[in-house]
């Protein structure tokens, strides 16, 4: 696993050729669609960490195997971990059934997103689940949304009110929200009546509605439902054959915004334009997300040294 993962983060060119051989071999591999990915999302200090420790505990007593990714563009590596991990990593060390890797952004050619989707491919073939952390900010964010089939929203009691929920948009991407922190009494549980209210309003019929769990990280109340609540989840999006579209969409959305981190807009017009790029990515033949982008790259760079016609 870990060899694995260091080839599709070493950016040598002939290591590259490995890594997407090995990507595009997995992809062929099946059955899709692989393990069901989880992303972990919210404001720092909200809990994510602590969480995601207590609900992989919840997972292996459940006896299913848990590859885990944490994202924090911000932090410097020490030691292949990121500061703050090590403690978790201790945590788990000497379970086969558990494999954890952080990644942060500054010791990174191929960009962060490229690396991140890389590994969750790799520990999506091997392990049962795949938990995605990431520190609540910018790019980070989005980029867990596009990656998990479930995004679970942790609050941080009192943080913000109804109100701020809204006008932060956040109310409307989650799968599921998770209120943590349930030990602290009231404040935890009118924030979740709160939220709760809040995606009631936005409720609509024959769709997924996300459900609010209390739950407290520290002494494992909710821990149990909040699982419970993952997996109704991906029941839901099995029963309503949308698993596989909803990867589809967020692995189109990764190579149309890798390929305008890489060369601009004016780079995709070359292409057609976005409008000409979403036809052919939903009409050519099934290749990864990785290979689309090399591909669709190559033809830009061509385009790009041939005077415009
Ligand atoms: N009271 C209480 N504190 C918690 C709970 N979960 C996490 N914390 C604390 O909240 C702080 C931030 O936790 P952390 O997991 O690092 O948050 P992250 O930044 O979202 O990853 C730490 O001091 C934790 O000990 C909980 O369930 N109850
Ligand atoms: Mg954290």
């Amino acid at each position: 696993m870990a060899a694995a993962l260091n080839l599709v983060d070493d950016a040598r060119p002939d290591r590259r050729e490995q890594a997407l051989a090995l990507l595009e071999a997995l992809l062929r591999r099946g059955p899709a669609p692989g393990a069901p990915r989880v992303g972990l999302t919210g404001a720092p200090g909200s809990g994510k960490s602590t969480l995601l420790d207590a609900f992989v505990r919840e997972l292996r007593r459940r006896g299913r195997t848990v590859g885990i990714v944490a994202v924090d563009p911000s932090s410097a590596r020490s030691g292949g971990a990121l500061l703050g991990d090590r403690i978790r990593v201790r945590s788990l060390a000497g379970d086969a059934g558990v494999f954890f890797r952080s990644m942060a952004a500054r010791d990174r050619l191929g960009g962060l997103a490229d690396a991140t989707r890389a590994s969750v491919t790799i520990l999506g073939a091997v392990f049962d689940v795949v938990l995605i952390e990431t520190v609540g900010v910018g790019q980070s964010e989005s980029d867990v949304a596009q990656l998990a089939d479930t995004l679970v929203y942790v609050v941080q009691p009192g943080a913000g009110d109804l109100l701020q929920f809204m006008k932060a948009g956040i109310l409307e991407l989650p799968d599921v929200f998770a209120v943590n922190k349930a030990d602290l009494g009231e404040i935890a549980r009118r924030t979740a009546r709160e939220l709760e209210a809040g995606v009631g309003l936005a409720e609509r019929p024959g769709e997924w509605t996300a459900p609010v769990v209390l739950v407290s990280a520290r002494d494992g109340t909710g821990i149990g439902a909040l699982a419970d609540a993952l997996d109704a989840h991906h029941a839901h999006l099995v029963a309503t054959d949308t698993l596989m579209e909803r990867r589809r969409r967020g692995e189109d959305a990764f190579v149309r915004e890798t390929l305008v981190r890489r060369y601009g807009s004016h780079g995709l017009e070359r292409l057609g334009g976005s409008a000409a790029l979403e036809r052919r990515l939903r009409d050519e033949a099934p290749a990864s997300a990785f290979a689309r982008v090399l591909a669709f790259g190559r033809e830009i760079e061509e385009a790009l040294a041939k005077p415009r016609s």
